[in-house]
């Protein structure tokens, strides 16, 4: 299986990017976990995506907040398909990130997910690499699977309390 790479414009992001190793481990994807900003280490960032595809990457999921350009410099540089979590920091609630990561350019699409949408971008990235992966496919069904049966086994809960009448 081709792995994912969660990259992370700084440390001060991986709290938020928890819950998607937290997902990509549970869906038996192999991804490493980089520091690699596309301001701080612009080189380090571009020599990652342009090598990425002969490493065994198969999508590169990119989180940053402030003016986040990490998802579209690499978008730049490789026709892997990039997800981009815009991060919340700073003062402006995450909308700066937002803006940043999803008004790409004609050309150099970056698949936006909310701010902080660490599970969606996970998500996202384990469904592209499920085209070509049966067992990931299924594992990704019994995920959805367990959402349903959750949401379920809360709405039963609410009735049996009678928070409604
Ligand atoms: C961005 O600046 C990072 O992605 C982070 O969200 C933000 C702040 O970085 P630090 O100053 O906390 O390292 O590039």
């Amino acid at each position: 299986m081709r792995k994912i790479a969660v990259l992370m414009g700084s440390l001060s992001d991986k709290p938020v990017l928890d819950k998607a190793f937290a997902l990509l481990d549970e869906l038996g994807i192999p991804f490493e976990a980089r520091v690699c900003s596309a301001h701080r280490t612009p080189e380090r960032a571009a020599e990652f995506a342009v090598n990425a595809e002969k490493n065994g990457f198969g999508v590169l999921i990119a989180a940053a907040g402030l003016a986040a350009h990490l998802a579209g410099a690499l978008a730049a540089r490789t026709v892997l398909p990039v997800v981009g979590i815009p991060v919340q920091s700073g003062g402006l609630g995450g909308l700066d990130a937002l803006l940043a990561t999803v008004q790409m350019p004609p050309g150099f699409p970056v698949a936006t997910v909310a701010v902080n949408g660490a599970e969606n971008a996970a998500l996202l990235a384990a469904q592209i690499l499920a085209l070509e992966d049966a067992g990931l496919r299924e594992r990704l069904l019994a995920y959805r699977a367990k959402l349903t049966e959750k949401a379920e086994a809360a709405d039963r809960e609410l009735k049996g309390e009678g928070a409604l009448s």
